[in-house]
């Protein structure tokens, strides 16, 4: 039986994930490298020096560690000025229905993302006070696929992994909940992953219920 849900946060409770694409479009189209929404896919839920990484996989020019942490720093101050005109409309579909009935079914709920501006969303968006606990990219020393920010945050609220449910956009989320021994739900874009439990396209397309009857295969 399921006790708490760890939600991600970019692309699972917010369309951050689009400024994320925008503003490492800008930085790659500055650089001349080709970063088209294909590749942006790999990007999810990955580190933000992760990420650079993955982008200059490609690149002839070698950069010293000091020009990569220049070129992130760059991205984010991109990001941030998109950032500055969120709001809480861009909450996506079904998520606050979906808070307030877990809430009233005395569920816990995280939030467990790879992002160092998870606290500047949440705030932005009016979620800063939703959740019994945060796990972002400032609390965790390696980033999704490994484990470490869902470990972490079932460990905050007390409850044993096969207890938790990881909602995720992004095939690094989904390894890291099952690497933590958790049950999964895919949203949006990895929807059609079949390492899921559970798949739909937002949260307005499923219950509460449903989620919560989930049980792992391996404790069932
Ligand atoms: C998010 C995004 C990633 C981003 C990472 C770090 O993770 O999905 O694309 O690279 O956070 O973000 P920041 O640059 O804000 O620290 P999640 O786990 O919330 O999807
Ligand atoms: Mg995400």
């Amino acid at each position: 039986m399921i006790k708490a849900v760890i939600f991600d946060l970019d692309g699972v409770i917010v369309s951050t994930d689009e400024y994320h694409y925008l503003a490492w479009k800008q930085l790659a189209d500055e650089k001349g490298y080709s970063f088209t929404r294909q590749d942006n896919e790999r990007l999810r839920g990955v580190s933000r020096m992760e990420s650079l990484e993955l982008i200059l996989r490609d690149a002839s020019q070698r950069y010293s560690q000091a020009e990569k942490l220049a070129m992130a720093e760059t991205k984010n101050v991109i990001y941030r000025q998109l950032l500055s005109k969120l709001q809480a409309d861009a909450v996506l579909p079904g998520v606050l229905d979906c808070l307030v009935d877990l809430k009233a079914r005395g569920v816990k709920v995280a939030i467990g993302s790879s992002s160092k501006n998870a606290a500047y969303i949440l705030q932005a968006i009016g979620l800063d006070r939703t959740f019994d606990t945060v796990v972002d990219g400032t609390c965790i020393t390696r980033s999704k696929p490994d484990p470490e920010v869902f470990s972490q945050a079932a460990q905050q609220l007390g409850m044993a992994p096969e207890s938790c449910l990881v909602v995720e956009d992004a095939a690094a989320g989904i390894e890291a909940a099952l690497a933590a021994g958790m049950a999964v739900l895919a949203v949006g874009t990895a929807a059609d992953d079949p390492r899921a439990h559970l798949a739909v396209s937002n949260l307005s397309q499923i219950t509460t219920e449903s989620m919560l009857q989930l049980q792992l295969p391996s404790v069932a």
